[in-house]
């Protein structure tokens, strides 16, 4: 039985193509700039995403974290959504190690409308931390891989630049809110300062995330990388699977989606279980369980049928379909979830 991983897409294996360019790339020394392939790389990222230059880092949450020391001093206030990863799952480095102060807001479906930040935003006051930056998620992740568009990027970043706040997108997976919203990637990060994207999730590419923005900010986060300990030396090697990812594995993210909207139809089916499909507009499906439910007691019956998923707490979880996971996958997964389901909901043990 192949196992059915839809924990995450971050569990993509690099390609043939990724495994030969990173065995032909020809490399140098990052910290001094001379590394062709990492320059490479950071080129076309930000050409990617409509921005003057680009920063290699190892991972996402480092992104997000030297793009906030950049925009900040120590003692500001930055404003984020309540339920963003940034917040919630980045070991709370923007307090700890940049040393500002965030103020949490709440989203709709992961979004922050442009009256929210205008509340957000007092002063000025001797009292209180200055708010410098705004913090914005799309896709966001914890609503289930909601993609804001156009309108919706241009209207609350529009309310921050009048209110002098500088904003900074986690973009993780920008690339799938580009497809999702049959725009550019550029119409959707054309307002935000920086931007952070990974090429380390749906795009396969085994290491790596891009902190975008004008080449003074990106000078500036260069130097918080290195301060965070990110200066990589022949880091060519993982940036070549990043070139092969950004050129070859955008276009095919609408098939994730495809099976991300067949798997939420099929599971909304089925007693127990709540989703609505149309919500489901990228790679992820969050599904509610109905009390007395248990997530962590359904993820293990599952993981004995071979589908592996992530728990979000006591009565959710989320699915993530990625390049490995096939359509026959998708139904095979409804399936098993049908044989891990209780006959009535009443019926499932409580946790222990
Ligand atoms: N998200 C991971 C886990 O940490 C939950 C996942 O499986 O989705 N921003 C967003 C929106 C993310 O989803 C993630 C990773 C990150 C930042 C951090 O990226 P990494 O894992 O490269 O540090």
């Amino acid at each position: 039985m192949d196992t059915i991983d839809l924990r995450s897409d971050t569990v993509t294996q690099p390609t043939e193509e990724m495994r030969a360019a990173m065995a032909a790339a020809p490399v140098g020394d990052d910290v001094f700039g001379e590394d062709p392939t990492v320059n490479a790389l950071e080129a076309l990222a930000a050409d990617m995403v409509g921005k003057e230059a680009a920063v290699f880092v190892p991972s996402g949450t480092m992104g997000n974290l030297i793009a906030v020391m950049a925009h900040t001093q120590k003692g500001d206030a930055i404003i984020l959504e309540g339920e963003s990863h940034t917040y919630r799952f980045e070991v709370g480095g923007v307090a700890a190690v940049a040393g500002v102060l965030p103020l949490p807001v709440a989203g709709v479906r992961g979004y922050v409308p442009p009256g929210t930040v205008r509340e957000a935003v007092r002063g000025p006051n001797i009292h209180i931390a200055p708010p410098r930056l705004l913090c914005l998620e799309n896709t966001h992740n914890r609503s289930g891989g909601t993609p804001f568009g156009p309108q919706e990027m241009d209207a609350v970043t529009g309310v921050a630049r009048e209110l002098g706040l500088a904003v900074h997108l986690d973009g993780a997976r920008i690339f799938n809110a580009a497809v999702a919203c049959g725009v550019p990637a550029p119409a959707l990060t054309r307002g935000v300062d920086s931007v952070m994207f990974c090429v380390s999730k749906a795009l396969s590419a085994p290491v790596g995330s891009l902190v975008c923005g004008s080449g003074e900010f990106v000078a500036r986060a260069r130097r918080f990388r290195k301060m965070v300990g990110g200066g990589m030396r022949q880091a060519g090697i993982i940036a070549a699977a990043g070139i092969v990812a950004l050129r070859t594995m955008v276009e095919r993210l609408a098939d994730d989606h495809v099976n991300a909207r067949r798997l939420g139809e099929g599971l909304a089916g089925l007693a127990g279980l709540r989703i609505d499909p149309e919500q489901v507009r990228t790679n992820m499906v969050v599904v509610e369980l109905r009390p007395p439910m248990v997530a962590s007691e359904l993820a293990a019956r599952l993981r004995a049928e071979g589908v592996l998923v992530s728990v979000m707490g006591p009565s959710a979880f989320r699915l993530v379909t990625h390049r490995h996971i096939t359509r026959e996958m998708v139904d095979a997964a409804v399936a098993a979830f049908r044989r891990a389901l209780p006959v009535s909901p009443e019926g499932f043990p409580a946790a222990g």
